[in-house]
This record gives C-alpha cells, structure tokens and sequence, in this order.
C-alpha cells in the first residue's frame, strides 16, 4: 500500500508543484479573512479547477467556516480536502458479469486511448479475465500495428481490419468472434477524432450502435480517455463525445506529466461522470484504479521523506 501510495505521489509532482502546493501554504497560523478566500478561488482556478465549480466550491467553503467557527487558516485544510473529494466519485472495477462485457473507449487524437487499452488488456489478464482487443482504428495506417503490439506483450488475440475498412465491421467481428469464443472482455480500441468534425463523430456513433447489434446491451461501458494535461479544454471535448455516445466513465491519461491534475475535480461535476482509472505513466503497470484519497493527498503533500 505504502508503494501504491508513492507512486501516486510521483505521479502528481508537477500538479502539486505547480499549483496545489501553493493553496498548501495558504494554511497556517494566520486568521482567515476574506483574502484567504480570494487567494484560494484564485490558486483553484490557476490550479485548472474550473470557474464554476471553484465558485461554488468557494461558496461551500465560506459557508461551513463560518457554521464551524472557524478562525484560522489552518484549519481549512481538512474542509478543502473534504470538500474537494466530494467533487470525486468512488472508483469501482467494472461488473463483469455479462460474458463478454464490452468496453469501448473513445477521445481525442494521442489521448492516451491505444496505451490505456493496452493497460487495461494486462491489468484485466491478471484478474483471470480472458480478453480480445478490437482494432476499430481503421483511419490510422499504424494504428492497427500499434494495437498489435500491445496484444503480443500483453499476450491476448486481437481483430483488426485493413486500413480504411469499415470501423463498424471490425467491432461487429470482433463481438462476434469472442461470444464464439466465451471471452470474458472486449476492449475496443477507436479511431481519435476531434470533436468538432462531423463526420468522424458519426462514425463514433456507428461503431456504438453496430456494437449492440452484435450483442443486445453492448458496449456495457463506453470510456472517454481525457487526457489532463490539455487541463481545462479536454472537458468540453468530453462533453461533445458525450453527446455522440452514451459515455459512462472516464479514464484520466497522463497524470504524471501534468501540471493541470486540478480539472480532475470538475469532471463529475461538468459531465457527470466517474473517473475509473488514472494513467500514472507510459509503462503496462502504470494504470491503477481512481483512488480519490490518493490522489487528493497526492497533490498537497510535500516532497521530502520518502
Ligand atoms: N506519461 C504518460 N504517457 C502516456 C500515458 N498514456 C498515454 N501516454 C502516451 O501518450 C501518447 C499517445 O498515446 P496513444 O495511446 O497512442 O493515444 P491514442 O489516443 O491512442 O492516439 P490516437 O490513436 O492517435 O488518437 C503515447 O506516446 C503514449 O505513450 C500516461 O498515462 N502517461
Ligand atoms: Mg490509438
């Protein structure tokens, strides 16, 4: 445990560095006023939590220290931390008990979507799980080379279609192919898109719709992979994926190279959604379920003592 925790510390250097570590040093020996409130909604907002959700954040803040009496800066600490993990859902491994349980995971061009799956593909492996990958990324010619890479050293099959083939085909195949062979879980890799072109969103739609005419109910769980270090600006991305398919969870990529870790408090709050995992790194094992504990303690404690 003590190991899992580090390595959610390391992971969240520069969010903490960058930002939480300074609304860190707001808390002290001083009296609160409303400069304390003024110097934290700014560091929230520098910290890419959001306007919105920093305001109301701030509101609540206002209104408990005031209810509890507080007067010093240092008790605010365990309020914003309380505060800020009731911005966060609790994260749970999927339900696999639809055999197969179908997981399609879509976002952006280089969001994490192919390396996510790759982890997932392991981590899934390692709970016992038989898993097929499906290369709906038929846009990219590499795309397919790179999903099959990560099969072979993940050791599970994979279906794939020639470049520019039908995306739709390959996910029908695919769910098709492991109901044949009673796999445990299908994890579909798509094509990124930007969120503003029309037509490759309709293509989204598509592969979601043909996924539940290969099998009633599927995909059980439709991912967005966000990546956090575009901060703030991934969330209006998300949205627009959200309205081209019925997203259930989001996965948060590349953690450890981003400042913007704050954005992950808007979230649930802009789009309703759970984060499930975190990437916490390029490697097959740097993939670990959201622990909002974690994660919240990573980003204020201090560097020394290891
Ligand atoms: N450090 C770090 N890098 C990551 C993480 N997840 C993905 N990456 C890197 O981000 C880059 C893009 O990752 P891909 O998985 O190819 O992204 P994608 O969404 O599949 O990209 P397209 O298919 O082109 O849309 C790669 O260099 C990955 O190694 C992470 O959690 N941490
Ligand atoms: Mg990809």
């Amino acid at each position: 445990m003590a190991n899992l925790f580090k390595k959610w510390r390391d992971s969240l250097q520069k969010t903490r560095e960058t930002t939480f570590g300074k609304i860190a040093t707001l808390f002290g020996a001083s009296e609160i006023d409303d400069e304390t409130f003024d110097n934290l909604e700014e560091l929230l907002i520098q910290a890419d939590v959001g306007v919105k959700t920093t305001l109301d954040l701030i509101d609540t803040a206002i209104e408990r220290t005031d209810d509890l009496g507080l007067t010093k800066t240092l008790q605010l600490e365990a309020l914003l931390k309380e505060e800020l993990s009731n911005l966060l859902f609790e994260a749970e491994e999927p339900d696999f008990s639809q055999k197969p349980t179908v997981i399609m995971v879509a976002g952006v061009n280089g969001s994490g979507k192919t390396t996510s799956i790759g982890k997932l593909a392991a981590r899934y492996k390692n709970m016992g799980k038989s898993v097929l990958l499906v290369g709906a990324d038929t846009y990219r010619a590499a795309a397919a080379d790179q999903l099959e890479i990560w099969a072979e050293r993940v050791g599970v099959p994979i279906i794939t279609g020639q470049q520019n083939s039908d995306p739709g085909a390959v996910t029908f195949d695919g769910i098709r192919a492991a109901i044949a062979h009673d796999i445990d879980v299908v994890l579909i890799d798509t094509a990124g898109r930007l969120h503003t072109r029309y037509n490759l969103m309709e293509e989204i739609k598509k592969v979601y719709r043909v996924a539940d005419k290969a099998l009633p109910g599927a995909p059980h769980y439709s991912w967005i992979v966000i990546d956090t270090t575009t901060g703030q600006n991934a969330l209006n991305q998300a949205e627009a994926f959200g309205k081209a398919v019925n997203l259930n969870g989001a996965i948060l990529a590349k953690l450890d190279t981003s400042a913007k870790g704050g954005m992950v408090f808007a979230i649930k709050d802009q789009l309703g959604l759970p984060v499930i995992y975190a990437g916490l790194g390029e490697k097959i094992e740097d993939l670990e379920l959201f622990d909002k504990q974690s994660f919240i303690d990573s980003i204020f404690t201090k560097n020394e003592g290891n």
